[in-house]
């Protein structure tokens, strides 16, 4: 296995597609996709235009579905809900396919749709990507943070990291067997650093100070959790994603 991680969608490959892509929006698509699936959600299904979301989610029944827009962090007026995985309960969730556009998270998992297998990943369901990797074994497998707006984020690469982390541990194997590219080295460094105080990372982030002052600390303090849901988003037709484990 090669494991290649890509800081932001737009530095990925543009001729070639992975075995395995992994997308990853800790901050919060990722982390919110897995909780829908978790608490009984039908799918998720993900979109980077607001305008189509509405168009396509308009033939499916109201009572089964749930139309999920944020932007800047904020919930887009006339949604049902934002992007808080806090919001996604089961009496809401349960049996109904969470419609879903973000600033970034969507736009990852669409850049990256055309590979074998897409896989949703943050740090609450970092050990369900693990054990779909080690079970599966894809030949290249791609890491893909959704950074924000094109730049960098430390969230999103520090979780790449957490998997790469914990993939070598389990398998051990050593970064040298693994790595496909030097950012699997850099991230396992971040995470190694940080991986006792991610909420502190995330306070030190970009996008966490940007919650921070929508006072989202609770959606902070959830999505710094690590390995609490034994849930795989993964993709079963373009931009639809359904529990796999
Ligand atoms: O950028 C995204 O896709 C979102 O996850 C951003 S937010 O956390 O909902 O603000």
């Amino acid at each position: 296995m090669k494991l290649f991680i890509y800081h932001t969608p737009e530095l990925t490959p543009v001729d070639k597609v992975p075995e395995c892509a992994i997308a990853v929006d800790v901050l919060r698509a990722t982390t919110t996709m897995a909780t829908v699936l978790a608490a009984g959600g039908e799918a998720v299904q993900v979109f980077s235009n607001l305008d189509q979301l509405m168009q396509v989610s308009e033939s499916w029944p109201a009572e089964k579905r749930l139309r999920a827009g944020e932007r800047g962090g904020a919930k887009v007026p006339g949604f049902d809900m934002g992007n808080s995985p806090l919001e996604c309960t089961p009496d809401l969730v349960k049996g109904r396919r969470l419609f879903i556009s973000t600033t970034n998270g969507t736009r990852t998992l669409q850049r990256v749709q055309d590979a074998k297998a897409v896989l949703a990943a943050a740090f609450i369901n970092r050990g369900a990507a693990v054990k779909y990797l080690l079970s599966l074994q894809p030949e290249t497998v791609w890491i893909v943070g959704s950074g924000w707006e094109g730049s960098f984020s430390l969230e999103d690469t520090a979780c790449a990291g957490a998997i790469a982390h914990s993939l070598l541990q389990l398998a051990d194997l050593s970064a040298d067997e693994v790595a496909g590219n030097d950012e699997v080295i850099n991230a396992i460094a971040l995470y190694s650093q940080w991986q006792d105080n991610l909420l502190g990372l995330f306070h030190n982030a970009s996008h966490g100070k940007r919650l921070l002052g929508l006072e989202c600390h609770e959606d902070l303090k959830y999505c710094s959790q690590t390995d609490t849901l034994d849930v795989l988003p993964m993709q079963q037709e373009p931009g639809v994603l359904k529990r796999y484990y």
